[in-house]
């Protein structure tokens, strides 16, 4: 597409499809100009892989999950369809600003943090590979709050994405599917007839997504829940107003919002609704296509593999198991068994509070056909195994993680530590029984948003050096290696993190008016605020590194800005003390004059996926530092890496395999490993222990408890000091003192710039294992056993 074309397709869907003429169009039309235009290219492609995957006959994958943590699509869109260059001219020669355009599209934001950005970078992925794959989950209206901060503490804003036309989804009413809950149960024989007494409606909505150079493009399906029947006229026409209207207010509303909470559950009657009726929609859209192509059910586990992310949709299992012996008269036995090899069952987290667990009586209201066939599953794999030792119902409730691993062929773990836990832990029974079930597939992130589009600078560096190969086969990053040794390849590297360290200072003093010295080590943590994350690890050790310039302050040190950056669930008291805390923090060290040249911290408020694109290309330092245990992959440290800003970080999750491949030299690790933790937990007083033999510790504690932070409420922050004193179950206090060395280490080694520059290049050189296509691929190989099919020719740019 030359820049001429791009530029009528732009005035083009200007006029006819906005109907708004140039002279008074504003940002948001031109961005939806600019978004149709991209868009028409895709759709083309977008349709061939479709033609394809049905002349191929080629199996499909599923990919259900509760959330997808897009961001934002048109630069995605334009990078992956090469038409970057076109749209830079063509609105050029409109004088339009091509970054104002792409700044004014709002986040999808429907996630909270890992688990669905994981599902965004996989929907990438697998379009770039030429996997056949469909995405389900929710079309919220309202994704993830907005974060504010007000005299420091959070408040939570209801975030409208949808206020605004959305360009890339297509509206399918024709697929719309029956939703149903409560009700009753007949027994006719082996089959039961399920009568709910409440119904509405799943409407699909389409969003296009194109890999890498447009050569595959796979759907993400999102269900609207809307009312059956739409509006009571008796009702209206008696001048009863608000109750005409009731029965769709109260439809719409199980795709209304997000839960905001991140690993943990809420047993919530709402969320199991939405948990159904996403899960039920998706099957029954499934088996719809797989019975327009084939007629033998059998034949189901060879075309179809279903992955459920996390236990959101653990309800899959019953429900396809209904819909195969309910609906379609397949014996019971034999419904488990194809539905078993066709799920499969990914874990994101051990986390006790995470894991789901519904009320029997609950369930039972809901969905009275599933909980009988849960009851059946269970008891058919306690006789299968011989063993009344598992269960997934227990104590009045079903344990959705049990539910999934019964109901799964794979079970698979989202890095090899956390694998390993699994199986010595929350799985070790089940494992016992079906040693062969659990497998390992490390997390990776897609190289397209996380490299190419986000770091322009580096990734130029790097074409320059080694071609664009690396862009869709990340390993090729090795090549970089030779051209470490390069003084001036080096120079180069380290020039554009400056310009990217620049930019970022520019943009905080202008939303945050707090100026930042772009030579300072640029040490960020971002991601959800959570005590298993030990931001407040991080912050001790702020308070501690600041009382010890103002002991000292003339002593040359390293200059520092910690930037910190996440959201606390709303229900979540001491996440939202942490944050409180932080920005109190901030305030004190910001007005320091005797410190602030040497370390500042910033927190902008309203964390997301495009402030992580921001961040993280101009971070030096990546914070990784969770109780060892507890974070069972990450992938933000994996884009810190790829980036090349260094680790300091645990043996935690996938930091483990990060710190194998960057090698060891090039990763400040401190802290206990996980089998230390579990021993130090049984140390009573531990944490008491560890305050009495590290005098920073102690100081850095007093100061909170002293007030220095809320002068005009010093027992403001008394619940988080009893906690460190008292409690610390995440070893805040046991793993200080090793991680202040670390810190320091960290100092001395960004004091000799050449050095830092080497490690941080090595960094991005051995990064490219932790590709989303990898992982893809191997969730291909070992748990859907899918193969891509042939893709289409590259979009012309
Ligand atoms: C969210 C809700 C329930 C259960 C797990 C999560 C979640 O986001 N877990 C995170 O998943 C990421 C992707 O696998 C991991 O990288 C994170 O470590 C994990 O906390």
């Amino acid at each position: 597409m030359t820049p001429a074309q791009m530029k009528d397709a732009i005035l083009h869907h200007l006029v006819y499809t906005l109907g708004k003429d140039a002279a008074h169009a504003q940002t948001y039309d031109w961005r939806m100009a600019l978004s149709f235009a991209v868009r028409d290219k895709i759709v083309d492609r977008w349709f061939e892989a479709t033609r394809r995957t049905y002349a191929g006959q080629h199996k499909r994958v599923y990919y259900l999950s509760m959330e997808f943590l897009i961001g934002r699509l048109l630069k995605d869109a334009i990078i992956n369809m090469r038409l970057e260059e076109a749209a830079i001219d063509a609105l050029q020669e409109l004088k339009v600003d091509y970054q104002a355009i792409l700044e004014d599209e709002p986040d999808a934001a429907l996630g909270n943090g890992g688990l669905g950005r994981l599902a965004a970078c996989f929907m990438e992925s697998m379009s770039t590979i030429g996997c056949p794959a469909m995405g389900y989950g929710i079309r919220y209206e309202n994704g993830l709050f907005r974060q504010r901060f007000e005299n420091g503490r959070q408040v939570e804003e209801p975030e409208d994405w949808l206020s605004q036309r959305h360009a890339w989804e297509f509206e399918r009413p024709e697929v719309s599917i029956d939703i149903g809950f409560g009700g009753h149960v007949q027994e006719i024989g082996k089959r039961a007839n399920w009568y709910p007494s409440e119904m509405l409606i799943a409407m699909g909505h389409d969003t296009p997504i194109i890999g890498w150079r447009g050569r595959w493009g796979n759907t993400l399906r999102l269900w609207e829940a809307r009312p059956m029947h739409g509006f009571d006229l008796q009702r209206f026409n008696r001048g009863d107003y608000a109750a005409a209207a009731e029965p769709e207010a109260l439809a719409r509303t199980l795709s209304r919002v997000l839960y905001p909470d991140d690993t943990t559950e809420q047993g919530k009657e709402l969320r199991l609704k939405q948990e159904f009726f996403f899960t039920s929609a998706s099957l029954r859209d499934i088996l719809r296509r797989f019975e327009s192509e084939y007629d033998d059910l059998r034949l189901l586990p060879k075309k179809a593999a279903i992955q459920m992310n996390d236990t959101h949709p653990a309800i899959a299992g019953p429900e396809l198991v209904r819909l195969l012996v309910d609906e379609r008269g397949i014996d019971f036995e034999e419904a488990v068994g194809i539905a078993r090899n066709t799920l499969s069952y990914t874990n994101h987290t051990l986390l006790p509070e995470a894991l789901e667990r519904w009320d029997e009586g609950l369930m039972g209201r809901l969905l009275p056909r599933h909980l009988q066939l849960i009851f059946r599953i269970n008891e058919l794999h306690m006789k299968d195994v011989g063993t009344r030792k598992v269960t997934a119902v227990d104590d009045g409730h079903v344990k959705m993680g049990e539910l999934s691993f019964i109901m799964a062929h794979r079970v698979n773990g989202v890095s090899a530590l956390h694998t390993e836990l699994m199986k010595s832990t929350v799985f070790k029974d089940l494992h016992e029984l079906h040693p062969n079930r659990i497998v390992n597939e490390t997390n990776g992130v897609t190289p397209r948003r996380w490299l190419l589009s986000c770091n322009p600078r580096l990734s130029t560096l790097i074409t320059d050096a080694i071609g664009d190969d690396w862009v869709d086969d990340l390993e090729q990053l090795e090549k970089l290696e030779p051209h470490i040794d390069d003084a001036a390849f080096l120079e180069s590297y380290a020039a554009a993190k400056r310009q990217n360290k620049n930019d970022l200072a520019n943009w905080i003093a202008e939303k945050l008016e707090v100026g930042i010295d772009p030579e300072a080590i640029f040490d960020v943590q971002i991601k959800r605020i959570h005590e298993y994350k030990r931001q407040h690890l991080n912050l001790l050790e702020t308070i501690a590194h600041w009382l010890e310039i103002r002991d000292n302050p003339n002593q040359g040190w390293v200059p520092r800005v910690k930037i910190f950056g996440g959201k606390a669930a709303p229900g979540y008291v001491f996440a939202k003390e942490i944050v409180r805390l932080t920005n109190d923090v901030a305030k004190v060290l910001n007005s320091d004059p005797l410190t602030s040249r040497y370390l500042k911290v910033v927190y902008p408020p309203n964390y997301n996926v495009s402030l992580a694109e921001k961040l993280i290309p101009a971070s030096d330092l990546s914070e990784q530092i969770s109780t060892a245990g507890k974070e069972a992959s990450g992938t933000g440290n994996m884009k810190f890496a790829l980036n090349g800003a260094l680790t300091i970080g645990t043996l935690d999750g996938a930091n483990v395999e990060i710190r194998e491949h960057v090698k060891p030299e090039n990763f400040f690790l401190f802290g206990m490993t996980a089998d230390e933790v579990m021993e130090r937990r049984k140390i009573g007083g531990h944490s008491g222990q560890a305050i009495a033999a590290d005098p920073r510790l102690a100081r850095a504690i007093e100061a909170i408890r002293a007030g220095r932070f809320s002068p005009d409420e010093p027992g403001r922050y008394h619940g988080i000091v009893d906690n460190l004193v008292h409690h610390d179950y995440f070893l805040v206090c046991s793993d200080f003192t090793d991680y202040w060395r670390a810190q320091r280490e960290a100092d001395t080694a960004f004091a000799a710039p050449k050095d830092w520059a080497r490690m941080a290049a090595f960094n991005t050189a051995r990064s490219g294992w932790f590709s989303s296509d990898r992982t893809i691929r191997g969730y291909m190989a070992d748990v859907w056993h899918a193969e891509a099919a042939p893709t289409v020719e590259d979009a012309a740019g």
